[in-house]
């Protein structure tokens, strides 16, 4: 296989982020976010992420370009967003493609919306409101080999996980309102939520519960273990029977993984996916073609290094025989 594409932005001609890649009826579909240019502050609270639509991209396969499917939701086509269109991905279940996107309601609190779909690039059809329950963002929908479906999501700060930890949303500035921080130090950091979806794949069975990362000595990973503890963007994928948690480590800028025998944990941290990209976010996603592995993911090159203007790239990932995967420093080549 050449790889002339891979570790190259996949489209210039938009910015693309947050990668989620699916491979539907023999093609590559990918589901990014849509970074636009604009005038917000850059801020901790993540309003430079202004993006207002998606966009489907699909490659023939590893070795053909990606071809831009074009805008398949706008937040003017959604009744209960207000703005920001995060990090959205898709599950295909029952004959339907469901797209899932975090986004802020007219109160500017997020929630994950779903779109419906015959298709897998286009006539994506918005529910009238959010999913029931559903809160924070980067939601990723894992189908399993028994039909059940699980919606990982969740993410600190802008992504205002921390603000729901006594079960409802605590709206203000962490330092002066108690609860709308996260845990520090040495406290037990925040996991990502967990959800399985119900047969409809619009609702949820079940309150979403967080998951919880293990060290090696099976202790809870900390809060002040900024290279491990989990941030945001998180991802599951099975291998050889085990789940795969991975995601960003926000600060330290790594994609990470843990290991589990089930997908609602708890999850072992095992190791780096992805050194630090250019640009303040990684975020990616993997998807198994044709036997090999493959690791989508962002970073700001194109752009010159602007955080909210960030391009989506591939490259092939590797699984040991021990199960570990190993880790991908983006731009050795
Ligand atoms: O693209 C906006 C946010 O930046 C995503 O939701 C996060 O995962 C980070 O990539």
């Amino acid at each position: 296989m050449g790889k002339e594409l891979q570790n190259k932005p996949l489209v210039k001609h938009i910015y693309t982020a947050d990668p989620s890649a699916h491979y539907f009826n023999g093609k590559i579909y990918i589901y990014p976010s849509h970074d636009i240019p604009h005038e917000c502050e850059d801020n901790d609270n993540g309003d430079q992420y202004s993006m207002e639509d998606y966009h489907v991209l699909c490659m023939d396969s590893v070795d053909s370009p990606a071809v831009d499917c074009g805008e398949v939701l706008h937040e003017k086509n959604v009744p209960w967003v207000s703005h920001q269109m995060w990090a959205p991905d898709c599950a295909y279940k029952n004959g339907k493609y469901y797209l899932y996107f975090p986004a802020k309601d007219k109160n500017g609190i997020f929630h994950i919306g779903v779109a419906v779909s015959d298709k897998p690039d286009r006539d994506f059809v918005p529910e009238e409101s959010y999913i029931a329950d559903s809160y924070s963002i980067d939601p990723a929908v894992f189908v399993d080999d028994d039909g059940r479906a699980y919606m990982y999501h969740g993410g600190l700060w802008g992504g205002q996980l921390e603000k729901w930890q006594t079960g409802s949303f605590v709206a203000g500035d962490p330092d002066m309102i108690p609860g709308a921080d996260g845990p520090q130090g040495d406290e037990v950091a925040l996991g990502p939520l967990v959800a399985e979806l119900n047969d409809d794949m619009i609702s949820l069975k079940a309150p979403a519960q967080h998951i919880a990362i293990l060290d090696e000595n099976g202790e809870p990973l900390k809060a002040g273990d900024e290279k491990r503890r989990f941030f945001e963007a998180c991802w599951m994928h099975k291998y050889n029977g085990k789940y795969y948690l991975s995601y960003s480590t926000g600060t330290t800028c790594y994609i990470c993984y843990a290991i589990s025998d089930s997908p609602m944990g708890p999850f072992t941290y095992t190791g780096r996916i992805l050194e630090p990209v250019i640009g303040w976010t990684t975020h990616h996603s993997t998807v198994e073609v044709d036997g090999k592995w493959y690791l989508f993911y962002h970073d700001s090159s194109l752009s010159g290094g602007i955080n909210s203007q960030r391009s989506v790239k591939f490259c092939e990932l590797h699984h040991n025989e021990d199960g570990t995967i190993r880790t991908i420093n983006p731009y050795d080549n």
